[in-house]
């Protein structure tokens, strides 16, 4: 395995593919949106999907996972499994294929989503966590994790503003207490000082404008600079 990266395997597709990860109102799909406009304006072909979902199966799994959609909570082993299973079909139906002729993807959470919630938020063994990550992603090795830290209040905040007047309740994991999301914000901090090869920490405790300049810089430093 290549320690660096977290992940094995080879990459054998030309595309790139970036993922964001973060506590919840980090602002990911909101960076998502931003580097798209950028990256599509030098004429480059962008695929942007979820975790989980991105795909029919993906999508009804989202479902179950985050809105009960089967009528009962998942166990925290299912739970495991759900998000798996999603990211899998993911890799294979849309993430491989992209990558493949080219195109870049970008991806809002990926496969350390799983190992900061499930492995630091619930407790399963973080290197668990990874094994059955690899099984799931293959060959679909991120090249950059841009993780977008924010403290759990402000996250949280940002949320709740977003949720006035709107009727959509707060789905299963958000609703977990405070100290869960302190683990999983820790988590992703550990993961981004174990693998400072793939992961850039951007501090996401900013206006979204200067967040966006910063992902920018990364991004086209690490993947345009040579044209
Ligand atoms: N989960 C898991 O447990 N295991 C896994 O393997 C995977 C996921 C893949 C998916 O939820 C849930 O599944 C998630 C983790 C778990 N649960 N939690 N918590 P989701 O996809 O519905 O939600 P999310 O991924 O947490 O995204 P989010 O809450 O929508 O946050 P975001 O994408 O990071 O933020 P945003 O949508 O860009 O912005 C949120 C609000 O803040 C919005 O009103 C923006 O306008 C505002 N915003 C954004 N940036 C800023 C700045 N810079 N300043 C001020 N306001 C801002």
């Amino acid at each position: 395995m290549d320690r660096q990266n977290g992940f094995e395997g080879n990459k054998m597709a030309s595309g790139r593919l970036i993922t964001f990860e973060g506590p919840e109102g980090a602002g990911k799909s909101t960076q998502a949106a931003l580097l798209i406009s950028k990256l599509e304006a030098r004429g480059i072909e962008v695929v942007y999907t979820r975790e989980p979902g991105g795909t029919k199966l993906g999508e009804a799994i989202r479902g179950i996972l985050q809105y009960n959609a089967a009528g009962e909570d998942p166990c925290p082993e299912s739970e495991v499994l759900l998000f798996e299973a999603s990211r899998a079909q993911l890799v294979r139906h849309v993430i491989q294929p992209a990558l493949e002729r080219g195109a870049w993807v970008l991806c809002d959470r990926f496969a350390d989503s799983t190992t900061a919630y499930q492995g630091f938020g619930r407790g399963f063994s973080v290197e668990l966590m990874e094994t059955i990550n690899r099984f799931a992603i293959g060959a679909a090795v991120p090249d950059m994790t841009i993780l977008l830290d924010v403290n759990v209040s402000l996250g949280m905040q940002r949320c709740a503003k977003r949720q006035i007047g709107k009727k959509v309740q707060h789905d299963r994991i958000e609703s977990e207490a405070l100290e869960f999301h302190e683990k999983v914000r820790q988590g992703y901090l550990d993961l981004a000082r174990r693998f400072p090869e793939r992961f850039r920490k951007v501090d996401a405790m900013r206006l979204a404008e200067p967040i966006a300049e910063d992902v920018w810089k990364l991004v086209s430093d690490a993947f345009l600079a040579q044209g």
